[in-house]
């Protein structure tokens, strides 16, 4: 078996692509093939030396990846929720970290400014960010505000003819090379606002997080506002408070469900056409009822979580989909990935801890998953409020 050389086949048990529009099938393998084509060459070498493949941008954009849903009056693909999902799914088939430059770009930056924007933030951004031509990054998290953002302290001021902007954000996807930030702050009446930071605004850096084991194809960072003169017309205008930014990680929490599931798939398929080619005892040691347990719960988990995430995707479609559904299929499919990953990793041996294969890559990688866009205990204690009407958080 040649490591390289991407053979991937997607499983599909109960036979979901019959229920695929045409549309849904064409955007799914152009983006697979894409994936086959540019990413999965060269990103275990950029995964090891944490870098991020920069020369990716140019082709995302052209397969619409940045902005999938987002009206093609705008520059997006103005595809539905479901073929957003699918190649969300084919991406982080690819590399989690690629899929999260994508969820970002679409889900965090583009998203607002279509949502909560004007015409004129609009027409100034949403083109660019669409074509790659500018990237941009998404600062709600600080140090000491993690999974309560509520309480973050960066804040700006009205000074008449601009705003001040103060504090920092940390864990930032693509902000060492972001062209643009939507970032979330509070003005002086403590009331959440987004606004959009621009590179190159005076007291604005964003420096490097180095020495990460997980998602190294992607770069993270931190957001650092220190006496920032921000435009007034660079606040979006049309929502405020928590619910904004929580409204793109919404979007976002979606894509993330389809994509977990399509890093499940790949170490699935990867481990099935081991555990076929690998002889141990002298049998293939997919022969063996230990090897084969792993492979059955793999296919019953993955199955599930096709069905529960193709019917999520008509949900968003149909403008449907509540909040608490999109984190129970979130929290679902990363843990069931992960899971999948460590019990893949296992069937290949000391192969499996090689980048000769994906799944170690995909394993770290979903590390990162689990956490970000709400943790694996955050998602449960949504559920638990939505099904009890009982806030546990606090
Ligand atoms: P709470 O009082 O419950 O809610 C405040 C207001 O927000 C509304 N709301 C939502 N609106 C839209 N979508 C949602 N999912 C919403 N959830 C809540 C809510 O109705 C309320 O509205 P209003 O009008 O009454 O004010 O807020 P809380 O402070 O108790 O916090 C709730 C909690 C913990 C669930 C929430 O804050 C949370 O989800 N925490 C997790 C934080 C998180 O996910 N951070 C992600 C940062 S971005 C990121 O990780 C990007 S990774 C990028 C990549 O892919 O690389
Ligand atoms: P904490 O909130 O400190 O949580 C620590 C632990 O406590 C967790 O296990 C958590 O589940 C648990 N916990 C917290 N509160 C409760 C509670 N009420 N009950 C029970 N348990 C609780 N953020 C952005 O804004 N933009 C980005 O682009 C972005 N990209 C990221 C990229 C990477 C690689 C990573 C790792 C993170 C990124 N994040 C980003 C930040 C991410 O969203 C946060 O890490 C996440 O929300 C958790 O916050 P925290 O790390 O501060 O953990």
């Amino acid at each position: 078996m040649s490591a390289r050389q991407d053979l991937y086949q997607h499983p599909d048990y109960y036979l979901m692509d019959e229920l695929l529009t045409e549309e849904h099938k064409l955007v799914r393998d152009a983006t697979r093939e894409w994936v086959k084509r540019d990413v999965t060459p060269i990103i275990e070498e950029y995964a090891q030396r944490a870098a991020f493949p920069q020369q990716l941008v140019k082709g995302l954009a052209e397969i619409g990846a940045f902005g999938p849903y987002i009206p093609s009056e705008y520059g997006g693909a103005g595809l539905d929720q479901m073929s957003y999902g699918l190649m969300m799914m084919e991406i982080e088939r690819g590399d989690s970290g690629v899929r999260s430059t994508c969820s970002v770009q679409s889900s965090l930056v583009m998203y607002p400014i279509f949502a909560y924007g004007n015409e004129e933030q609009r027409r100034k951004y949403l083109p660019k960010l669409a074509s790659g031509e500018w990237l941009g990054s998404f600062g709600l998290t600080e140090p000491n505000f993690g999974s309560n953002p509520s309480g973050m302290i960066t804040h700006f001021k009205d000074m008449g003819d601009h705003y001040l902007l103060n504090g920092a954000k940390m864990w930032i996807s693509n902000a060492p090379f972001c062209d643009v930030a939507v970032v979330w702050a509070k003005d002086e009446k403590g009331r959440i606002h987004g606004l959009i930071v621009e590179r190159g605004m005076k007291g604005f850096t964003t420096p490097e997080t180095h020495n990460k084991w997980s998602l190294r194809a992607s770069s993270t960072g931190e957001l650092v506002f220190d006496n920032v003169k921000v435009p007034k017309e660079n606040l979006l205008p049309n929502k405020s408070g928590l619910g904004a930014p929580l409204g793109c990680l919404d979007s976002a929490r979606y894509g993330i469900a389809w994509g977990a599931l399509g890093a499940a798939m790949d170490c699935y398929d990867t481990a099935l056409r081991y555990s076929k080619e690998r002889i141990q005892f002298d049998r293939p040691i997919g022969g063996f009822q230990l090897q084969q347990k792993k492979l059955a719960e793999m296919i019953t988990e993955i199955t599930k979580a096709q069905l529960l995430t193709f019917r999520l995707g008509q949900l968003k479609n149909e403008g449907r989909a509540t909040s608490a559904q999109i984190s129970m299929a979130k929290r679902n499919n990363v843990n069931m990935a992960l899971e999948i990953a460590r019990d893949a990793r296992q069937m290949l041996g000391g192969m499996g801890i090689t980048g000769d294969y994906p799944i170690m890559r995909h394993m770290m990688n979903l590390e990162s998953v689990v956490t970000y866009e709400g943790t694996h205990d955050i998602h449960l204690l949504i559920t638990g409020m939505d099904v009890t009407g009982l806030n546990a958080f606090k």
